[in-house]
Parts: C-alpha cells; sequence; structure tokens
C-alpha cells in the first residue's frame, strides 16, 4: 500500500527501471543505465540536444527540445517516441504563429518546459526579447503553434507552469535574473487568470543556506500534484574555481498555497558524477526539465539535461522520494512565509 498520492492523468506506460542493488545511491533517484537517451548529432544541422520536455501523447510520447544548431543558435524541436527514450524529431524548428496566425519566429529559444493544463499544451522557454525573458505558446494538435504574449518583462530566463489551475488562477514559477550568467536566483510565482497577465507576484524559496545551492536556485520540472503537496525537482547552483555546478534538489510547495514551502531537502538528490554529466559542452550540468509520473504505481522518470550536450533520465518512487525529502528537511523563513512584502 503507498503511503502518498500521484494526481495527475494516467499513463499507460512509462519508461522504467529498477533501483540498483549496491549502496552507491545517496538519495532514491536513480540513473537509467542507458544514458544518455539522446546523444549528439540527433538532427541535421543540431550538434546538441539538451534541457528538454515531454508528455504523453496518443500512445506514446511527444516533446519539445532545446536544439543547439551549428550555428550555435538555440531553437526549439518536435520529438516524438514510443517508449519515452527512443525519439525521432522534426528537421525543422518548431515554426510558431502569432495570434493572426502569422509566422511569429523568436531570435533562438532554449530551456523549454511543455506543461498539459486542461487538455491544451502549453511551451514556456527563454528567448529574446531586448534581453533574455520568457516565451509562451499553446498547441492542441502539435501542429499548430500559437505564442501568446509574453508573460514576463526581461530579465528572466527560467520558466516553469503548474499543471493546474489553483484557486481559479494558472500559476508559473520563474526567475528573475540578468542579461549574463546570473550570480544569484531565487524562485518566483505569479499568477494569471487568462495566461495574459500576470500579477499577484510572490516569493517561493531563496537560494539555500546549503552549499550545493547557494549561488541560485531554479524551477525544474513541471510540480506534480501528491496527496503532500506539490512535488518539485528544481535545479539548485554552486559555484566552483572552475565554474558554475547544476545539481538536482526537491523541495514539496504547499497544494493551495504554492508559494509556502513545506518541505525542501537540504541536500542535493542528484549531483553531476557521469561522464555525461561531467563532460561536454558545459562541464558539471544536471538540469531537470520534465517529469512522467504515474499514479497508478507511484513510478516517476525525470528528465534532464546533462553538461548542455545530452538528455538523460533517472527514476524514483513517490513514497521513497517524499519520505527522502522529509527526513532531510529544512526550512528557512523566507520558505515558509507566504511571499509577500
Ligand atoms: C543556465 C541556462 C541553461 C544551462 C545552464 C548551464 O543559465 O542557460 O540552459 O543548462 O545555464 O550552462
Amino acid at each position: 500500500m503507498s503511503k502518498y498520492r500521484i494526481i495527475a492523468d494516467a499513463i499507460a506506460d512509462m519508461p522504467w527501471q529498477e533501483a540498483p542493488k549496491d549502496a552507491s545511491m545517496q538519495a532514491p533517484l536513480w540513473r537509467y543505465s542507458g544514458n544518455p537517451v539522446i546523444k549528439r548529432n540527433s538532427i541535421k544541422g543540431v550538434s546538441r540536444i539538451f534541457n528538454s520536455a515531454l508528455v504523453p501523447w496518443k500512445d506514446g510520447y511527444i516533446g519539445v527540445f532545446r536544439g543547439e544548431q551549428t550555428d550555435g543558435m538555440p531553437m526549439l524541436y518536435l520529438g516524438r517516441s514510443n517508449d519515452g527514450l527512443n525519439w525521432k524529431f522534426d528537421d525543422r524548428p518548431i515554426q510558431f504563429k502569432d495570434e493572426d496566425g502569422n509566422l511569429f519566429m523568436p531570435e533562438y529559444a532554449y530551456d523549454p518546459r511543455l506543461t498539459k493544463i486542461d487538455g491544451a499544451y502549453y511551451i514556456v522557454w527563454c528567448q529574446e526579447c531586448y534581453g533574455p525573458a520568457i516565451g509562451l505558446a499553446k498547441t492542441e494538435d502539435f501542429e499548430n503553434f500559437t505564442r501568446l504574449e509574453n508573460p514576463f518583462i526581461p530579465y528572466n530566463r527560467n520558466a516553469v507552469l503548474f499543471p493546474r489551475k489553483v484557486n481559479d488562477r494558472y500559476l508559473m514559477l520563474s526567475r528573475p535574473s540578468d542579461s549574463s550568467h546570473t550570480p544569484f536566483g531565487d524562485i518566483f510565482m505569479s499568477e494569471s487568470p487568462d495566461m495574459t497577465y500576470w500579477g499577484r507576484h510572490r516569493h517561493v524559496m531563496s537560494r539555500g543556506s546549503k552549499w550545493w545551492e547557494s549561488v541560485k536556485i531554479g524551477g525544474g520540472a513541471s510540480p506534480i500534484e501528491t496527496s503532500e503537496g506539490w512535488l518539485m525537482f528544481y535545479h539548485g547552483v554552486s559555484s566552483t574555481c572552475s565554474g558554475f555546478v547544476y545539481s538536482i534538489g526537491g523541495a514539496i510547495l504547499d497544494i493551495d498555497e504554492p508559494s509556502k514551502v513545506k518541505y525542501r531537502c537540504s541536500t542535493f538528490l542528484l549531483t553531476p558524477e557521469e561522464w555525461y554529466e561531467q563532460t561536454g559542452f558545459v562541464p558539471n550540468v544536471c538540469f531537470p526539465c520534465s517529469t512522467i509520473a504515474d499514479p497508478a504505481t507511484g513510478r516517476i522518470a525525470v528528465y534532464y539535461g546533462a553538461a548542455d550536450t545530452y538528455v538523460a533520465v533517472a527514476f524514483t518512487e513517490l513514497d521513497r522520494i517524499v519520505d527522502y525529502i522529509k527526513e532531510h528537511s529544512e526550512l528557512h523563513d523566507s520558505d515558509t512565509e507566504p511571499g509577500r512584502k
């Protein structure tokens, strides 16, 4: 009998691998043995695919992928998979239109998140708008993609939607930033009645007092609704003499008032250790952007970009990860307060 429940659509079939028997895992989040699932040069004209997001679609999965083109510009590409592990990609970037039906392409686009809300699919990403800012688009069929108004002014590079309205409002996490590599950053939350007007901004979590997340934190995958609250996999960054290190962290937010953190894991859940995380275009990066969560079994697959070069997958189970986060939780006033000053 499971202790906790995932509240989400049923999943017909999801990628899965049992936890390894050896005791090498620090936290109950284990890597798929076939990682990386997406390797270099998977699309003609694209050298690296990483930091990407997917959803169940028809009998398999569909995803929006960050593809670093051979001219160095990132764009968003559509990919399809039967099993969530083997992917086929379109050979040209997603063609976005404005609300009047005219082609409306971002100059560049990266770090997409893909979220189903009320039967429609929303993509958020980072793009050029007089500096890095958040882009937003909607699709219902993965053939027509309509760009909506940008939710926030620059600079902001890291946005994540919740999978349902809370108190009749859409919710988006984001991290206000600078125009460069941003040596600071907390997670904030904004709400909207209509996906156009965003306000009632709240602070959710500050960068941690723990060293692994001491420089900045940012929303990762869309939060998973559970009986304990919103389970959020996010990234935490530390600074070393050879650059930033990106690890995966975990927190659980209040279900009705998600700007209040209920539990926040003081240790990382996953940190760069494997060759595909430590070696690549940007070494030492594990950057979560998406999950698949199965309510029937409690199984969760976390998709993360590795070293700004590959896509990798790690697995966990709801009871194990929630208990681990609770056992290692350390909260600060800035976590538990409503986040309004
Ligand atoms: C962040 C973003 C991510 C990237 C990470 C590590 O600022 O740009 O796309 O994965 O840096 O380079």
